[in-house]
């Protein structure tokens, strides 16, 4: 390939590639043990907002802030004119929109599959006003994360469970907007052990397809037992058109909110070719970070992964399609192997800053980033804040 073309193709990939930030990768977190606190925290939706707002400032790529509604909007509905006027003051929109249906002592048991009407009434609500919020906010994407599940065999009636997930994303689904996505994701464990309620994609799109059209599955990466072939999940998806949006992270063990790529670079390029390589793909799908960290600095984290993102998937536009079909149907595995690994092998970085360059950012985010003296900034202004905060969950 020609060095003009890579350019092209790297540009046309980048300049429609969109990757949102969680809001609740920049507060103060930290494992099951503790939290290790870091001065520069956020300590309130402001702070979040601003933070945000630099990445964003530095990468060009990251409009978009998700929302945890317990975290973010603690008054639930009320709380929206003030998102809104952070918005505007910040330039930053509001993303997806996240449920929390396993925060309240009265999920203990579960949210949406509680045995107790009552509880399930409760989530319900909950669900109901955060399709509202996000209406009110313009979100297309709710998001729900359902915890439940059991510990112990013989403990739950799996079979009813399902049933009362199906009728409650089906009556979630009949108050979204036209324009508005239900994303429903999965998860094997954590906190449950025994079963999972929602444990795997296969169960996720199922829930999908019965709540209606609107819904759609997200792959969170970091939520598949180890050796999952995660890109030939997505490539089902994508087939089915009902690949949603993706949680990116990386993982060693389980839901580790590594950063994305820094474990297994080669699946992230995977799963970027499968969704490049698709007619429609990626103009449906929500790419959004799902990481907390606790030991790199967060906004410094959150800039190295949008980079790493746009690295990634600048790798995978690079793959000559045409000539890796030719290849794939002639059976020449060598030869089709070696097309598909060359492109992940190219140092894509010089293409990826003559890109920014051309976009009037900066060539370096991260020492963009440290050469605003952000960081230090609000270090300074926020230590007093956050060294009140307690540091153990005990
Ligand atoms: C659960 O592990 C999860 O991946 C869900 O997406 C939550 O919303 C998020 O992490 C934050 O706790
Ligand atoms: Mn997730």
């Amino acid at each position: 390939m020609k060095p003009h073309d890579k350019f092209e193709r790297v540009a046309k990939a980048l300049d429609n590639f969109r990757i949102e930030i969680p809001s609740w990768g920049f507060a103060n977190t930290g494992t099951r043990f503790g939290k290790f606190l870091q001065v520069a925290a956020a300590t309130s939706i402001e702070d979040k907002f601003a933070d945000a707002a630099q990445v964003n400032l530095v990468t060009g790529a990251s409009p978009t802030m998700g929302l945890h509604v317990e975290w973010d909007l603690p008054e639930g509905v009320a709380s929206v004119p003030r998102i809104r006027a952070l918005e505007k003051k910040y330039r930053i929109r509001a993303g997806s929109i996240n449920p929390n249906l396993f925060q309240s002592q009265e999920y203990k048991f579960g949210s949406i599959c509680n045995p107790d009407a009552e509880v399930r009434q409760k989530a319900l609500l909950h669900f109901l006003d955060c399709v509202e919020i996000a209406r009110q906010l313009g979100s297309q994407d709710i998001s729900p994360w359902v915890s439940d599940g059991s510990n112990y065999p013989g403990t739950q009636n799996i079979r009813k469970r399902i049933g009362w997930m199906e009728e409650i994303f089906s009556q979630v689904h009949a108050a979204l907007q036209p324009d508005q996505r239900l994303l429903i994701e999965y998860k094997p464990f954590e906190p449950a052990f025994y079963h999972t309620d929602i444990a795997d994609w296969g169960m996720a799109l199922e829930l999908a397809r019965l709540a209606g059209p609107q819904a759609k599955v997200l792959v969170d990466l970091g939520h598949h037992y180890q050796t999952q072939n995660i890109e030939q999940i997505v490539a089902w998806l994508l087939r089915l058109e009902m690949l949603g949006g993706f949680h990116l992270n990386d993982r060693r063990f389980a839901d580790d909110d590594l950063t994305l790529g820094s474990i297994d670079p080669y699946q992230v390029f995977r799963i970027f070719h499968e969704i490049l390589s698709d007619a429609a793909g990626a103009s449906q799908v929500a790419f959004m970070i799902d990481q907390s960290h606790n030991l790199k600095g967060k906004i410094e984290a959150m800039v190295q992964t949008v980079a790493v993102a746009q690295e990634l998937y600048a790798k995978a536009a690079l793959v000559d399609i045409e000539q890796l079909d030719t290849l794939q149907t002639e059976c020449k595995l060598v030869e089709a192997e070696e097309c598909f690994r060359s492109a992940f092998w190219e140092d894509v970085r010089p293409l990826v800053r003559e890109w920014r360059r051309g976009r009037s950012l900066p060539e370096d985010p991260l020492r963009a980033l440290r050469e605003s003296g952000y960081v230090e900034r609000i270090a300074e202004e926020r230590a007093a804040k956050n060294a009140n905060i307690s540091a153990t969950y005990a």
